[in-house]
């Protein structure tokens, strides 16, 4: 069975950028392939966290990867934290990457952009990442499209460490979705929507209460013409909302086209605000239930301990191959 990997950073609420561009796949993945899904608390940590709301956070996610439907039966669901060998094999990938390839990441240019300080954990967040995929040898790895060069500089570093060192690691294959792989905020149709963006008028939390979906909406910014049209270049943010409601109310563009001829916004807005409270009220539910019991941790416990072995022997033959004298 082919092996998928994958993982979201616990670094605020999760958006539905994140849900339709990457949870969804996952959950359609785990009939068809051996499935490692993992909370990214080390990736979070390379911007400033609050050390209480990163606990928080932490199981706020793993509970919400199962409220969306991945079966911890099926899938291992385990906090990147608890198995040790990603910060080793990170450093590893780490000291084979160039400055020249991690400076063009546009990740890091995006969050280092004007700020006086940047961290260098930052910097080297795509080793990490590299490291992640390449310890299970995963043959695929479902990203939305921000995600798409960060893969591809893993599957250089596993390509240069198999010329290197001999072969060893598997290059994977990005697993991009061919609708909402790029959902954009909710203020400027030219970003992408993102958990950590200070305004929280610019995305939708997974959690949000039904009211403040529909206010989120009610605000969202629009052209000032009134035609519901797909037209990405010239009608950014209302082709967003289009892509969104296509997702949430299963209807393609067309049919939403088809379905606001002549009304305008108002009408088009109200029901894709409906549209997304409905989707995200089963969720929602089953997050409270899963919180409410606490068994979260068992399942944190028993995704670790699925993972480590196939871990623990990826970092020893790599050490191996790279020279280290193994102790004995
Ligand atoms: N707007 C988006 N549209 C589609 N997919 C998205 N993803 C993120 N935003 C969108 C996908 O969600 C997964 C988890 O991403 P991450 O948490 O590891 O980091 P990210 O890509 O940087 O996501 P955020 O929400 O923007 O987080 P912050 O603000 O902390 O940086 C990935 O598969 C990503 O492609």
């Amino acid at each position: 069975m082919p092996r998928v990997l994958s993982g979201i950073q616990p670094s605020g609420q999760l958006t539905l950028g994140n849900y339709i561009g990457a949870i969804q796949n996952f959950v359609k993945l785990q009939e068809t392939h051996e499935c490692f899904f993992m909370v990214v608390d080390l990736h979070a940590i390379t911007v400033p966290q609050e050390p209480a709301a990163l606990r928080e956070q932490t199981e706020s996610v793993a509970a919400l990867f199962i409220a969306a439907g991945i079966d911890p039966a099926r899938a291992s669901v385990f906090a990147q934290s608890h198995v040790s060998p990603h910060a080793e094999l990170g450093w590893l990938f780490t000291t084979l990457a160039y400055m020249g390839e991690l400076e063009r990441m546009t990740q890091f240019k995006d969050k280092s952009s004007g700020k006086d300080s940047v961290g260098a954990g930052l910097f080297v967040y795509p080793t990490l990442m590299a490291a992640d995929i390449l310890l299970y040898n995963a043959d695929l790895v479902p990203v939305g499209d921000d995600q798409k060069q960060h893969l591809e500089l893993t599957r250089d570093l596993a390509q240069r460490f198999n010329q290197r060192y001999g072969d060893m690691f598997t290059v994977p294959q990005p697993y991009i979705p061919k609708v909402g792989a790029r959902i954009m905020s909710l203020d400027d149709g030219t970003k992408k929507m993102s958990k950590s963006n200070p305004n929280p008028g610019s995305y939708i939390a997974l959690l949000d209460p039904p009211d403040v979906i529909r206010k989120k909406i009610s605000r969202a910014t629009t052209d000032s013409g009134r035609d519901v049209q797909f037209n990405p270049a010239e009608k950014p943010e209302v082709s967003n909302l289009m892509s969104i409601y296509s997702h949430c109310a299963d209807m393609t563009l067309d049919e939403i086209e088809a379905r606001y001829a002549g009304q305008g916004y108002g009408a088009f807005k109200k029901d894709l605000a409906e549209a997304v409270v409905a989707k995200l009220e089963p969720l929602q539910k089953r997050y409270a239930e899963i919180r409410s019991t606490g068994e979260i941790h068992d399942i944190l416990k028993q995704g670790a301990e699925n993972v480590s072995v196939i871990a623990h022997q990826t970092l020893r033959e790599a050490k191996e191959r790279m020279g280290f004298l193994l102790p004995r």
